[in-house]
């Protein structure tokens, strides 16, 4: 199959993030390919101790694959008074439960021992040209802060504790409304002014 102009091979495990990559980049007319398309399986362990450090390691494993521009995703939720945690350990904190639901308990809990509740979710991309290029990265926050119970079921991970200064309720919210104001959409902006002037 002939690589298409505007196609780029999303790192990514995460269904969620597929989506919501898919929704965001599809009216600027990239396409999104994942591993999955492409038969690839690959789940490199992210030891970094940055966004950048992980975004890279995934977007390094995917790249020597396939040979492929391939862009990687690594997020996670800071909480201020929690001098930033769970930050580049989101995942593990709530894979360290045996549900999601715990993890978002848990936080809320720690966060209402604090003064603060002032949180932001964090995106920071890696766009990798080829196994060999140089990486370069792409970042986007979300400001907000922790709610004081969960609060609906939408989206993914740590979106039902998760409020936007906007005032919206991450765990309420509409695909297009998160994907709108989002740390993945305010990432995803940069990377697409980046990728349009370096395609003309
Ligand atoms: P890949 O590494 O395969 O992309 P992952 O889910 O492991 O998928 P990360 O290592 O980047 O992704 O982990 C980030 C975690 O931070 C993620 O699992 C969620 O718990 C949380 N997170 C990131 N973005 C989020 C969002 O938009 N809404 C809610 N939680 C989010």
């Amino acid at each position: 199959m002939e690589l298409l102009r505007k196609e780029i091979l999303l790192a990514t495990n995460n269904a969620h993030k597929l989506k919501e990559y898919r929704q965001i980049l599809a009216p600027m007319g990239y396409i999104i390919v994942s591993p999955k398309d492409l038969g690839i399986v690959s789940d490199p362990e992210e030891t970094g101790n940055t966004y950048r450090e992980n975004a890279y390691l995934k977007a390094l494993s995917f790249a020597r694959k396939t040979h492929r521009p391939v862009i990687a995703d690594d997020s996670g939720l800071e909480v201020n008074s929690l001098l930033r945690f769970p930050g580049v350990h989101s995942s593990r904190f709530g894979e360290s439960f045996s549900s999601y639901e715990e993890a978002q308990q848990a936080l809320i809990r720690m966060v209402k021992a604090t003064p603060s509740s002032r949180a932001r979710f964090i995106c920071t991309i890696c766009y990798l040209e080829k196994e060999d290029a140089k990486p370069l990265f792409f970042e986007g926050t979300c400001e907000g802060k922790i709610a004081s119970e969960c609060i609906g079921k939408n989206g993914f991970g740590y979106d039902p504790i998760f409020i936007s200064d906007s005032g919206l309720p991450f765990g309420l919210a509409k695909e297009e409304e998160k994907n709108a104001i989002s740390h993945r959409h305010n990432a995803i902006t940069k990377l697409a002014v980046f990728l349009s002037i370096s395609n003309n």
